[in-house]
């Protein structure tokens, strides 16, 4: 064999030692603490969200979405497996030079504090760093053991490379089952029945149940369009996590705190037995576009805030939110007269997601105050900004009026049906109106009956027999004080989108 190729082995062994190695620290790490903030990958897109320019951040978040722990795990994954690798096997080396009489034991003990600071370094906390640096020194001490460039440069023998295969195989099952482990670890959901804990179990007048069926009964049966209540699965989500943190009710309260008479804890089970609140309630992102899709409706269950923070005495212009993944805002006491904190979406408790346990909703606002895993609430005299608006985005006024146009579809009879929702917060929809023309003539739509609470949309469909096989449609709402809405075309950045909704559409003849 050529000494190019011994060296080529060498080097590319000493790759793949480093590489297998860090897998095990990122794969450990993901085992033991799941989508906690202690797992490195976490940890390290935490820290990424907070270097990162405000507007990449953004589009990550919208762009991705659920994706994102994928996304995550794969890019950081591999970084971190690279250079926790690296650390490693830096540190086995130099504790093999520097302890002569015992080189394994010298490079294990150098290996593991290596990595244990590199990854504490990484979660911010000492202790859920040293079982993944021990997962990591391990596999750098056994890939390296078996290595041929630690036996005094003599060529390998079939074997040596089978025991290496055999060490690496071993290495790479290890690494399945870990990944496995976290991937159960990390989608705990709770999706209990929001009911089973009170008598109405059996009770025909559940007023989930009853609430959910007017909702079905006023929503169109339009092909390609969603009913005026979203269901739990299908409600869109915006999370700043890559996985929205785990929160277990027999640990978590809610603190009402600052400037209080006296300071309160509520436990979940607090919460559930206060007055019920059942209320439907739309949310938008303000980073959705006019033709974007983060805009739903559920029925939540909950208790109301403003009698929370009575009874602690709240004294205070302001409040501030804060939960659990360090999101916050913070917004006048004013804005809070009709808020609820809710424990349960629909038919369900709050699904993880959602911001389980517990998370506030506030009428006629954009989505970003709605804090999911609500933890404390702290009475101020003045504003300390909110998660976005620390990263360039305004919006703490009213929500935009918008109409989507989410479906378009093709009649038995040959006429065209075109179907979507329109929300402009507690002001309601009047009216949808739709040109066929680009503008120059309107029509109205017409509208699903609105729902029982104020700050809702309403759907609206519209139907014609085509006559031209191609249209440019343009939709607009009236909002229930009979403002019409602009017609200036925005970007969400930084004050929300604003705008007519737009669809050229051809249709066959
Ligand atoms: N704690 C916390 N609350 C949060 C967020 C978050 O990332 N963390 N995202 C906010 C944003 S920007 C929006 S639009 C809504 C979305 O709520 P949803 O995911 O239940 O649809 O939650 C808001 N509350
Ligand atoms: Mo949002």
């Amino acid at each position: 064999m050529s000494e190019t190729s011994e060296v080529f082995q060498g080097r590319s062994r000493r790759a793949i030692t480093v590489f297998t190695s860090g897998v095990s620290v990122v794969g450990t790490s993901f085992a033991l603490y799941g989508t906690s903030r202690e797992f490195v990958i976490i940890a390290a897109s935490r820290t990424a969200l907070d270097i990162l320019p405000s507007s990449v951040v953004a589009s990550i978040i919208w762009n991705f979405g659920d994706l994102s722990f994928s996304l995550a795990l794969l890019v950081f994954g591999i970084a971190l497996a690279g250079v926790t690798g690296a650390v490693s096997y830096a540190g086995f080396r130099t504790g093999e030079r520097l302890v002569e009489g015992a080189p394994n034991i010298g490079g294990m003990v150098l290996s593991l504090l290596a990595v244990w600071v590199f990854v504490a370094a990484t979660v911010w906390a000492p202790l859920p760093a040293i079982v993944p640096a021990a997962a990591g020194t391990i596999g750098t001490g056994l890939v390296i053991a078996r290595s041929t460039d630690n036996s005094n440069g003599q060529p390998a023998t079939p074997d040596d490379r089978r025991a290496f295969v055999k060490t690496l195989a071993g290495l790479g099952a290890y690494n399945v089952v870990a990944h496995a482990v976290g991937f159960v670890q990390g989608s705990g959901s709770q999706t209990e029945d929001l009911s089973t804990s009170s008598s109405e179990r059996e009770d025909e007048s559940n007023p989930v149940e009853q609430r959910l069926a007017t909702a079905a009964d006023r929503s169109f049966d339009v092909e390609g369009m969603t009913g005026l209540v979203d269901t739990t699965d299908s409600f869109f989500t915006v999370d700043i996590n890559p996985r929205p943190p785990t929160v277990e009710t027999d640990s978590w309260t809610l603190s009402v705190t600052g400037n209080v008479e006296t300071e309160r804890e509520f436990t979940y089970e607090d919460l559930r037995q206060r007055e019920t609140i059942t209320r439907f309630k739309t949310l938008r992102c303000l980073g959705d576009p006019v033709d974007g899709e983060q805009i739903g409706t559920a029925l939540w269950t909950g208790c109301s805030l403003m009698d929370l923070l009575s009874e602690a005495g709240a004294n205070g212009s302001h409040v501030v939110f804060r939960a659990a993944d360090d999101y916050y805002y913070s917004m006048p006491m004013s804005m809070l007269s009709d808020a609820m904190l809710a424990y349960g979406m629909n038919e369900s408790q709050l699904p993880r997601q959602h911001g389980f346990p517990v998370r506030a909703l506030l009428p006629n606002r954009w989505g970003k105050l709605n804090v999911k895993w609500l933890d404390e609430i702290e009475v101020v005299d003045q504003s300390e900004s909110g998660y976005w608006e620390e990263r360039g985005w305004n919006g703490m006024g009213t929500v935009n009026t918008v109409v989507k146009i989410s479906t378009s579809n093709r009649l038995s009879d040959g006429r065209v049906q075109l179907g979507g929702h329109a929300y402009a917060g507690t002001d309601g929809i009047r009216a949808v109106l739709v040109s066929l023309d680009g503008g120059e003539t309107w029509d109205t739509a017409t509208l699903s009956d609105q729902l029982p609470d104020p700050d809702t949309w309403r759907q609206w469909k519209y139907e014609w027999q085509p006559e031209r096989s191609s249209y440019t449609v343009i939709a607009k709402a009236i909002d229930g004080t009979g403002a019409e809405q602009t017609r200036v075309r925005s970007s969400p950045f930084p004050d929300g989108a604003t705008g007519w909704s737009r669809l050229d559409l051809s249709v066959q003849l």
